[in-house]
Order: structure tokens, then C-alpha cells, then sequence
């Protein structure tokens, strides 16, 4: 069970359709895949996503963070000392995907080890989530075909739409026509990306007061701290806090401030460990959960489903699982299969799922 090399390496798999949103567009998963080896021989797996428009984090970055201070620092731990591994890597600020990918790794590995699934190892509530598709900015016509073909093709029914643009009719009109088209077939909520300041997002907000939304998400800068708190107290729905809410601390100063009243919970960013700190804090207060996607592909998807399925109070919504739909291509043996708008945990040990050496090798970007 000790750790013996932790390896990082950069892959790029392009994009069909580029995703767009207020802080920036995806043309091409550019991640870093972590792979943890241990003594015995188990390889754990996972993925960090670079995003230098959230986290400031950038793909050269994070090889270098694990290879020069994460790697030496962990090496020689078992997989159980999970909490020195954190310890350890927090002797570092910031990097949080490039921390989380190491942390979910270790978990990977010890699933292969002891022969568990992590969804077990996390907490088994249920092996399944339902699927929440994000719909980049794009036209109303585009935006509402592309939520027929997620309906038809995979049966999803719930959709955050990114807002955020300048005029917000841009993206007002997106909304109501999807329920337009859909009536309550569908579960909508809206996610700014911290795009609209807060008087901007407040007349948004009144603008779809008729359209039954389940959430709003990071309408405007957790910076503003007045007109937050202004723009919170005023809305009849939830707001959740997702890139102003890095870390466990982050969610108390926010949510004890009145700027935030739910929160999206990203592996990619807090790792499981981190995510289960997230999560109990969460609980404790009383929040609404959103297991999100910082549009991670299927490795990044099968950790997101794994902590998502394990818990109560994320399995309750839909979680943000869909993302890497929009990938030319991906790195695992099996691809993810979204049915019935539901994704399923797969059986196999660990994370269930298993790099194909042939993909690694042709979108690798280091040979
Ligand atoms: C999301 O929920 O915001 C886009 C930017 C980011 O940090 O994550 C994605 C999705
Ligand atoms: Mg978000």
C-alpha cells in the first residue's frame, strides 16, 4: 500500500463543440492525468483540468507542482494516510485541482487494493445520479435544439444554462424559450459565472421570475461583497457559490456572510477528502448541494458520479455529469453511458474504470 511514483501526464483531446461561458470557453480538454503507483503494483487513477480563468492553474503548472513538490513529498505513504497527504500538500497554497487529482487517485488505488468500489469506500447511499447537461451560450434556437437532442438521445430533463452576457436579454430569451419549448418537462437553473454585476443580475432575475428556476449560480463576484449580499437576499431561490468557494473555509466566510445560501460541490477542485470536509460542512448548515463539473471528461465524470452516488445530500439533485458528451474522444476502455438520464457507478474496483494504453498514447503530449 505505499506510495512508490506519483506520474503526471498531459494529454489533449479536442472538443466537437466548444463550450462558452462568462469567464471563458473550452475548446480542447487539455488535463493532466495523475497516476499513482504503489508497491503492490495498483496503478490509482484521476484527472486534473487546468483552469487558469477559475483557479489560475495552467496544465504546465500542474505537472510541475506534482513532479517537483507532491510527488517527493508523498512518496513512501500508505494509501491510508490520506490526511498527511492533504497536510502535505497544503504545505503549498493554492493548485487545488492539481492537489485533488493526487487525492482522488490514492482513493482509486486503495479501491484496487482492498478490491472495494469508491462509491463503497465513500459511503454506498446509491450507485447512480440522475444527469444535469450545462448549455454553453449560443443562440435560442441552438440552445433549445441542443436540449431536445440531450432529451431524445440520453433522456436528461435537467439543464443549467450559462448566463451572464451583456445585454441579459441574451440570455433571459435563452431561458424562456427553453421553458417555452419544454414547460415543466424540465428542471432549469442558470449559473453566471460571476458575469452580471449585481443589479444587472437582479433585474435578470426578475426578468425570469415566471420561468420556475430551481437555482442560480455565481451570477455576479463574491468580490462585491455589498451587492452580493444584496443580490442574495432579494432572490426566492437558492444561490449557489461554486468558484468563490474553493475550499471549506471559503463556503463559511460566504455563507456566513449572506452571499451564498447553496453550494456546487467539484471534486476536480476538493479532491474526496476535501469534498467530504465540503459536504459535512454543508450538511451542518443546512445547504443545498449541486455535485458540478469543471468540465472534466470521463475519468474527472467517474469521480464526480463515485462522490455524488456515495452521499445522501448529493445524490438528492441532479449532478453536472454530461460535459464530456462534447469530447471528440476520451481515455477510458469503456466509454461512460448516460440512459434513462441517469448515470450508473460502474462495478469494478476502484473508480470502476481503466485508461486505454493505445488513447493515452495518442493524446499524450509529452512524447
Ligand atoms: C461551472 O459550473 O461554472 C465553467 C467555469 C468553471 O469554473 O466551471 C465551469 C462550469
Ligand atoms: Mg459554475
Amino acid at each position: 500500500m505505499k506510495i512508490t511514483a506519483i506520474e503526471a501526464i498531459p494529454f489533449a483531446i479536442p472538443y466537437r463543440k466548444p463550450l462558452r461561458f462568462a469567464s471563458g470557453e473550452v475548446h480542447a480538454a487539455e488535463h493532466v492525468l495523475v497516476r499513482v503507483h504503489t508497491d503492490d503494483g495498483v496503478v490509482g487513477v484521476a484527472e486534473a483540468p487546468p483552469r487558469p480563468f477559475t483557479y489560475g492553474e495552467t496544465q504546465t503548472g500542474i505537472i510541475a507542482v506534482i513532479d517537483q513538490l507532491f510527488a517527493p513529498q508523498l512518496a513512501g505513504l500508505t494509501l491510508l494516510e490520506r490526511e498527511t497527504a492533504r497536510a502535505l500538500m497544503d504545505r503549498t497554497v493554492g493548485n487545488p485541482t492539481a492537489k485533488s487529482a493526487v487525492d482522488m487517485a490514492m482513493w482509486d488505488a486503495l479501491g484496487k487494493t482492498l478490491d472495494l468500489r469508491v462509491v463503497d469506500l465513500l459511503g454506498a447511499f446509491t450507485d447512480r445520479m440522475r444527469v444535469s447537461h450545462m448549455l454553453g451560450f449560443d443562440s435560442p434556437e441552438a440552445m433549445v435544439a441542443e436540449a431536445e437532442r440531450m432529451r431524445e438521445a440520453y433522456g436528461i430533463s435537467t439543464f443549467k444554462v450559462k448566463v451572464g452576457r451583456s445585454p441579459i436579454e441574451l440570455d433571459t430569451a435563452v431561458v424562456r424559450a427553453l421553458r417555452e419549448r419544454f414547460g415543466a418537462e424540465i428542471e432549469l437553473y442558470v449559473d453566471g459565472n460571476r458575469g452580471w454585476t449585481a443589479a444587472e443580475a437582479a433585474r435578470a432575475m426578475r426578468q425570469m421570475a415566471d420561468l420556475d428556476l430551481l437555482f442560480a449560480e455565481e451570477l455576479n463576484p463574491a468580490d462585491d461583497v455589498l451587492g452580493r449580499r444584496w443580490l442574495v437576499s432579494q432572490l426566492d431561490v437558492p444561490f449557489i457559490a461554486d468558484e468563490s468557494v474553493p475550499t471549506a473555509a471559503d463556503v463559511t466566510r460566504e455563507v456566513l456572510g449572506g452571499s451564498a445560501t447553496a453550494i456546487s460541490i467539484k471534486t476536480a477542485r476538493t479532491g474526496f477528502t476535501g469534498s467530504q470536509q465540503v459536504l459535512h460542512l454543508a450538511e451542518g448548515l443546512g445547504l443545498e448541494v449541486v455535485m458540478g463539473n469543471q468540465i472534466d471528461g470521463q475519468l474527472g465524470t467517474a469521480c464526480t458520479l463515485a462522490f455524488g452516488a456515495a452521499h445522501r445530500l448529493t445524490s438528492r439533485r441532479a449532478g453536472e455529469l454530461s460535459n464530456f458528451l462534447d469530447m471528440a474522444d476520451d481515455l477510458l476502455t469503456e466509454p461512460l453511458e448516460i440512459r434513462d438520464g441517469e448515470l450508473a457507478v460502474r462495478p469494478g474496483a476502484g473508480l470502476g474504470v481503466e485508461i486505454d494504453p493505445d488513447k493515452l498514447d495518442r493524446y499524450r503530449t509529452d512524447n
